[in-house]
């Protein structure tokens, strides 16, 4: 066991029952081009949390803990593409339309994979997930148990949206979760910071939040 000084109030990890959640750090949400950018976001916002993720999953590698990497992409033939979410809108390209990498958030796509600094490494779980949250339509929940993993930190992007969503899921699944508060990151500041507020409300009501550093330290590495 091993103390993390985590907000509201600090959470004993059981580190083998402990992984490392990385939601969607995909070229289609950092780059210019892809899928964030279509539907008219700053994208430059979130390439700041690179260099902190990185060293976030380096502590995960290091402890010898999972890491588990996914991506928000769909079949190239859209059959996992609701029209509601295709039609959402008035972005600049929709999904599956053919942009500067490719089709925008399509399965083999350059700009559906993981950006080249925060690539997995063999071993690493990388899990192709068609809506927010990573446990609908897809083996994440059979991945979690097959690994005896209870407790979870996220990190990644957006904050509000796939993690937060992420999270949600897996606290009503019984895993005790912990936000990287500078390893996440949405195209709107005040809906980052609200995400964090409303995760650790209320006795951590979703869950925990703390620093690269507490968990890096609580890691000892
Ligand atoms: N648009 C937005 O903020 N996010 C997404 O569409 N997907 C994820 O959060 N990965």
């Amino acid at each position: 066991m091993a103390t993390l000084a985590a907000d509201p109030f600090p959470i004993e990890l059981d580190l083998p029952a402990l992984g490392l959640v990385v939601i969607d750090m995909q070229r289609d949400f950092v780059e210019a081009g892809g899928f964030g950018a279509s539907l008219g976001n700053d994208v430059g916002l979130l390439r700041a949390i690179i260099p902190t993720t990185a060293r976030l999953i380096a502590g995960f590698r290091e402890a010898g803990l999972p890491v588990i990497h996914t991506r928000e992409c769909h079949r190239p033939d859209l059959s996992d593409l609701p029209p509601a979410k295709r039609d959402r809108g008035n972005p600049a390209l929709r999904i599956g339309d053919e942009g500067p990498m490719g089709r925008i958030l399509i399965a083999g796509e350059p700009g559906a994979d993981i950006i080249p600094e925060l690539y997995p490494i063999e071993g690493e779980t990388v899990i192709d997930k068609p809506g927010k949250g990573a446990f609908y339509a897809t083996p994440f929940g059979e991945v979690l148990k097959a690994k005896g993993l209870r407790q979870l930190v996220f990190a990644g992007v957006t904050t509000e949206v796939c993690v937060q969503t992420t999270m949600r899921e897996a606290n009503d699944r019984g895993f005790e979760c912990i936000l990287a508060t500078d390893a996440t990151e949405s195209y709107f500041p005040a809906f980052k910071q609200a995400a964090i507020e409303m995760i650790r409300a209320q006795g951590a009501i979703v869950g925990w939040t703390a620093t690269t550093d507490q968990i890096r330290e609580a890691l000892g590495v």
